[in-house]
């Protein structure tokens, strides 16, 4: 951290010991880390996070939706609060610090603010959220979009690829999920949201900079795409003859990458079904997901229906008919002015080098965004990876990101 008259009040290596503790909770003999939400390993992991919250000395509680709350009290209580937060549920065979280096971060900065008796006015709150991913249920940002009060009841019965809806998952860890409404919190409760992340980009690096303030967060759709034409026999079925869905698919998935190339996003199907999947039949049906993603909101609605299209576009041409389902979804995201200014005297005090940037991953931050101003600081990634085991920051920038934090929830503590 490049620090020439600053003492950092961050303790680096205790922040980097809890990094290295709780990315070995799920982590496999190849070094990936796997902590679906609501799995043992994640409920293991939130043990985890309820214990250094306790030894932070803040004051622990979990709303319906299983969001843990780390409290520090301000000098005035009554007042809106300033939070930050993020979350320890991973996607599949992942890294170390996407979300939990928010968390830990978060911990770690109300534990030095609290330590070395630095004034805050009003509370500080670090929040780990649930399910942020969607990964294991096919929707994402859970637990914040219950704290915003966005929650639809139909989530409750979507289920994993072992057929355990969300509702089940959610009684199995103790939860109440006929109560999640109780979770939802009001916009005046709330002063602010910073939340620290990795970037899982090139850009810091490129810019061989430490930490970036998000000016903006892409908005995505999920879309789950099926096609359907006629399983049929490999030898006996003449190619002219035949309705084959994965062709009809490959087409597709050919035209979701020209159509984000075109529109200047990004677009991924990252997951894909055959039935029956066999290899002497031609696919009767497949059904496979895109990730959508665009900064500008007319722009990624001009994407999914020009995918919707390709997915039609089959029927008279191939005899392979099309339903689209869009299976989640948010708006892109300004951040807050205010929040920006914060992090950006934070990191001047700090004396951290900070850059603007648009951020292409989604964040619990997103959610908030319909309750308070938001912010996002992100540190640099190692080659950008990320979702991946090879996912890596260093000691240094993620402690320059959580003293950058540190600062940012002082001054919007004490602020106007
Ligand atoms: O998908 C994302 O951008 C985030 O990891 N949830
Ligand atoms: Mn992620
Ligand atoms: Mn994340």
């Amino acid at each position: 951290m490049s620090n020439r008259n600053h003492h950092p009040i961050i303790d680096e290596a205790r922040l980097w010991r809890t990094i290295e503790e709780l990315g070995s909770i799920g982590m496999d003999a190849s070094g990936g880390v796997t902590r679906l939400s609501l799995s043992s390993s994640e409920l293991q992991g939130r043990a985890y996070i309820k214990q250094l919250m306790r030894e932070a000395g803040l004051d622990v509680s979990e709303d319906a939706a299983g969001n843990i709350i780390g409290r520090l009290h301000g000098e005035r209580p009554q007042e809106a609060v300033v939070m930050t937060g993020s979350h320890i549920d991973t996607v599949i065979h992942a890294g170390r610090f996407d979300g939990a280096l928010g968390v830990l971060g978060g911990i770690e900065a109300l534990r030095a603010i609290k330590e070395h008796g630095m004034s805050h006015a009003r509370t500080l709150e670090v929040v780990c959220f649930t399910d942020e991913e969607g990964v294991r249920f096919g929707v994402g940002y859970l637990g914040s979009r219950a704290m915003a009060g966005d929650w639809k009841p139909e989530w409750l019965s979507e289920t994993d690829a072992e057929g355990i809806t969300l509702a089940e998952a959610m009684k199995a860890a103790g939860l109440q999920p006929e109560k999640v409404h109780s979770a939802a919190r009001s916009g005046s409760d709330i002063h602010a949201y910073v939340e620290l992340h990795i970037e899982q980009g090139r850009v810091l690096e490129h810019h061989q900079l430490p930490v970036g303030i998000a000016s903006a967060l892409f908005g995505h759709r999920w879309l789950e795409i099926s096609l359907k034409g006629q399983a049929d026999h490999a030898g006996t079925t003449p190619m002219p003859l035949r309705h084959d869905a994965l062709s009809a698919a490959a087409e597709t998935i050919m035209a979701v990458e020209r159509i984000a190339l075109e529109h200047g996003g990004v677009a991924t199907v990252g997951t894909l079904r055959m039935v029956p999947g066999a290899i002497n039949v031609i696919a009767g049906e497949v059904i496979f997901s895109v990730d959508l993603r665009h900064e500008d909101a007319s722009i990624l609605d001009a994407m999914a229906l020009k995918i919707e299209q390709a997915a039609f576009s089959h029927k008279d041409s191939r005899g392979v008919s099309a339903t689209v389902r869009v299976t989640d979804g948010d708006e892109p995201v300004t951040a807050s002015g205010m929040v920006m200014e914060a992090i950006e005297g934070a990191s001047g005090i700090a004396d951290v080098g900070a850059m603007s940037m648009v951020c292409g991953a989604g964040h619990d931050a997103v959610a908030i965004n319909a309750l308070t101003g938001i912010g996002l600081i992100l540190i640099r990634s190692r080659e950008g990876i990320s979702h991946h085991p090879a996912e890596w920051s260093s000691p240094e920038d993620c402690a320059a990101g959580a003293e950058v934090l540190l600062h940012t929830l002082v001054a919007l503590a004490n602020g106007q």
